[in-house]
């Protein structure tokens, strides 16, 4: 089979994508292309995260024949190299002859990336774009120095870029956005997942009050009342503090099953207990949720969030003041040293971590729950920490 990868962020994939490559599949009677998304990992702050990127491919691509979507890369962690993609396919498909479908600049790059030899070996590249004397001059070189083979396509060129598009989207309301450049069904998944846009307060809470219920939200409120005035008394970032208490149980009432989908799929790693205890991984889940459905990117935000639940050794600020405020906010009731850890949380942050994680092990105790190991490592060290300093 002649099988041409087309690699790219598609961020999102538009009508230029699909030209070119049904131009390849009929200039070089291709069998098909596989369209190749690139991963993203967790966090990753210049690139929408995978699941919306591969969903808006899915909704382009599916149904045409001959065109394929491929997860190999996506479901691989970190920054991935097509030699390592080339190597996976070739060695899957040892039959296929590969080709890889890539723009002029690219052409330019290609001695950059990792292993050039290999790719020239086991690749002939189709170069889509304008095919000018420059160009030319490039593959030249490249085919002479390397023996590649290069091949550019006759096909016209739209001027079609994804980042106008999410220029566009960026600066355009959502109900009067038509995008021209790309499927309707994507301009729509676009509305729908508030893409290429950040959320503001508003529009974070219209979502979120879909996600919780009122008791959970009337917590929420507490959180970031309390958030808010410990973020002033220790003169750190009001605003951050306020998104992360604010997300903090977005993921409170997700199944299970979705929680552990959506942390496996952003690469969060997962302990036995985590995977039965939604009341343990709604944090990790939480973070998640906020990454892909909140457009949340900041990671001091993310972490506070991720552990909120069980803290950590070391915490930051930021994380500390979301973890202590999700104990004490003020409609919390459960135990009568409450007020006193209000008070106390003014003054010294670590004093307050120590005994929460102190009472919820000996409520978890009390309930024969499990207690994770992280929640027993946050204690000891912020006990030793506290003791340290007497
Ligand atoms: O989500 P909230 O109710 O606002 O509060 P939270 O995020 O602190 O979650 C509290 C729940 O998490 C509570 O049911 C106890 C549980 N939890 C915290 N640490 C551990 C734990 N559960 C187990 N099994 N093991 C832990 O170490
Ligand atoms: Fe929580
Ligand atoms: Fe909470």
């Amino acid at each position: 089979m002649k099988v041409c990868i087309f690699g790219g962020t598609f961020d999102p994939i538009h009508k230029g994508h699909i030209h070119i490559a049904k131009n390849a599949l009929s200039e070089f009677s291709l069998d098909k292309v596989i369209f190749m998304p690139t991963g993203c990992s967790y966090m990753k702050k210049d690139v929408t995260p995978s699941i919306h990127r591969l969903n808006m491919l899915k909704l382009s691509v599916d149904g045409i024949e001959k065109f394929e979507v491929s997860l190999l890369e996506v479901e691989r962690e970190g920054y991935t190299y097509t030699k390592d993609t080339v190597e996976i396919y070739k060695k899957e498909n040892p039959e296929d002859e590969l080709y890889f479908l890539i723009g002029t600049d690219t052409l330019f790059m290609i001695e950059k990336w990792y292993e050039p030899e290999y790719l020239f070996k086991n690749l002939i590249f189709l170069v889509a774009d304008r095919n000018d004397e420059k160009s030319q001059n490039k593959a030249e070189e490249l085919m002479a120095k390397y023996g590649a083979d290069i091949r550019f396509m006759s096909c016209d060129f739209l001027d079609i870029s994804s980042t106008k598009i999410r220029e566009k989207v960026n600066t355009t309301p959502y109900e009067e956005l038509v995008l021209s450049d790309t499927d309707d069904k994507v301009t729509e998944y676009i509305k729908d997942n508030h893409l290429y846009k950040e959320l503001n307060e508003a529009e974070m809470i219209t979502l979120l009050s879909k996600d919780l219920k009122e008791s959970r939200l009337i917590h929420t409120l507490g959180v970031i009342d309390t958030a808010n005035a410990l973020a002033k008394s220790y003169q750190t970032d009001v605003k951050k503090c306020e998104t992360a208490a604010l997300l903090h149980d977005c993921a409170k009432y997700m199944p299970l099953d979705k929680m552990i989908e959506i942390c496996e799929r952003n690469f969060v790693k997962l302990n036995e207990l985590e995977r039965k205890s939604p009341a343990l991984l709604h944090s990790k889940a939480g973070a998640c949720l906020a990454y892909e459905k909140y457009g949340i990117k900041d990671e001091e935000i993310l972490n506070a969030i991720k552990y909120h639940t069980t803290g950590k050794p070391g915490m930051t600020l930021m994380e500390k003041i979301i973890f202590v405020s999700d104990f004490i906010e003020p409609n919390r009731t459960h135990s009568d040293k409450l007020p006193m850890y209000r008070m106390i949380a003014m003054v010294d942050l670590n004093l307050v971590c120590m005994n929460v994680l102190k009472d919820t092990i000996d409520y978890l105790n009390s309930k024969a729950e499990e207690i994770d190991p992280i929640t027993e490592e946050t204690y000891n060290y912020y006990k030793k920490l506290i003791s340290e300093r007497k």
